[in-house]
């Protein structure tokens, strides 16, 4: 008899960086994309709940609503294996693992979103089910909705520039900037992605165009430095019409965090006229954060630059600043879609 409440409830057809049966908590290795797919089982216990920290702070689950629903979705199958412990032991062992998840990342708002939903659902493992998988069911929704809502930016033969990576495997759904792309092709809209590879780590290289790939989107792969070049001519000869991106923390003045690159990105769409566009679902809107100034920035390893998918590319020793996002002014942004609509914050 099954012991653990899947998540998803009903099987998903399409792409997945996640889901919950009775082994527990199933995470494709991102790092490994496009080589290998990887997947690894995480269960209810002490070292269930630390690899998933890991996996989150070395990326091998990543994107803001992804990393949320990561973490909820552990401590949903850790809350169900805890059958025969004390009320105090319960909620003693669920405050100590919400305090470690806490401290995986810190730019997207959406991790402190997500548990804030468990931790608010208190010391009953069904509540805390539900309020696990309530988050995501909630993603996956929204995505859906900013998807729509999106798509009806975009005409027939649009070409939209892209960065990092913003597609099923950044959320619990279709994505955000990625799944605007998928909801107009589903439309009839023939619809063309150039992504930025997104240096260091190429979360656009490895995961956008491999996802477009897999779900038939015309993809054109360009390097970050070659980002104005594409919107002043078009790869091809096609002038890119749009940009989307998705986000990280979006404060409460519309400046927003995204990966590093997104700034540079939103300043050459100004120049061009190009409208840039902000995807994201309300968990990624900190309405308690001011401007972009009070947005924590994540600084990572110094190796990340000095090399490419381990391979030394810099001297061993040079010095090395590393912020895995910046913060785009919101002045430079034409609007933001949520699961709400389409509206601006200038
Ligand atoms: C991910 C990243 C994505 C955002 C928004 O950074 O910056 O662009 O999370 O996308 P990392 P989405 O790879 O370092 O986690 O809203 O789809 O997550």
């Amino acid at each position: 008899m099954s012991t653990v409440r899947p998540w998803p409830a009903e099987k998903a057809t399409g792409l997945q960086a996640f889901f919950v049966d009775d082994d527990g908590l199933h995470l494709l290795d991102q790092r490994e994309l496009p080589l290998r797919e990887v997947w690894h089982i995480f269960g209810g216990d002490d070292d269930g709940l630390e690899s998933t920290a890991r996996a989150i702070e070395s990326l091998a689950v990543r994107g803001a609503p992804a990393i949320g629903g990561a973490a909820a979705l552990i401590l949903a199958v850790w809350a169900q294996a805890q059958s025969s412990t004390s009320k105090e032991h319960f909620v003693a062992g669920l405050q100590r693992h919400i305090t470690r998840l806490r401290r995986t990342r810190p730019t997207a708002v959406n991790l402190f979103v997500a548990l804030d939903r468990v931790a608010a659902a208190g010391s009953n493992p069904e509540a805390i089910v539900d309020a696990a998988y309530g988050y995501c069911n909630d993603d996956a929704a929204a995505c859906k909705a900013m998807g729509d809502h999106g798509a009806d930016l975009l005409n027939d033969g649009d070409v939209v520039v892209t960065i990092c990576h913003t597609g099923a495997l950044a959320t619990c759904g279709q994505g955000t900037a990625l799944g605007v792309v998928k909801s107009a092709r589903r439309q009839g809209k023939d619809i063309a992605v150039v992504a930025l590879e997104t240096r260091p780590l190429l979360q656009g290289a490895r995961l956008t165009a491999w996802e477009c790939l897999r779900e038939g989107i015309p993809v054109t792969l360009i390097t970050d430095g070659m980002a104005a070049a594409a919107l002043s001519r078009g790869p091809g000869g096609r002038r890119i019409r749009r940009a989307f991106v998705g986000a990280d923390r979006i404060a409460n003045n519309g400046d927003t965090a995204n990966k590093i690159g997104t700034f540079s990105l939103s300043v050459s769409c100004a120049h061009h006229g190009v409208p840039f566009h902000v995807v994201a679902p309300r968990s990624t809107f900190d309405d308690a954060c001011p401007d972009g100034a009070a947005i924590p920035i994540e600084e990572r390893d110094p190796l990340e630059v000095r090399t490419a998918r381990g391979t030394p590319t810099a001297p061993v020793d040079v010095s090395v600043w590393n912020p895995a996002f910046d913060v785009t002014p919101t002045s430079l942004i034409e609007s933001f879609v949520s699961e709400q609509g389409v509206f601006r914050r200038r």
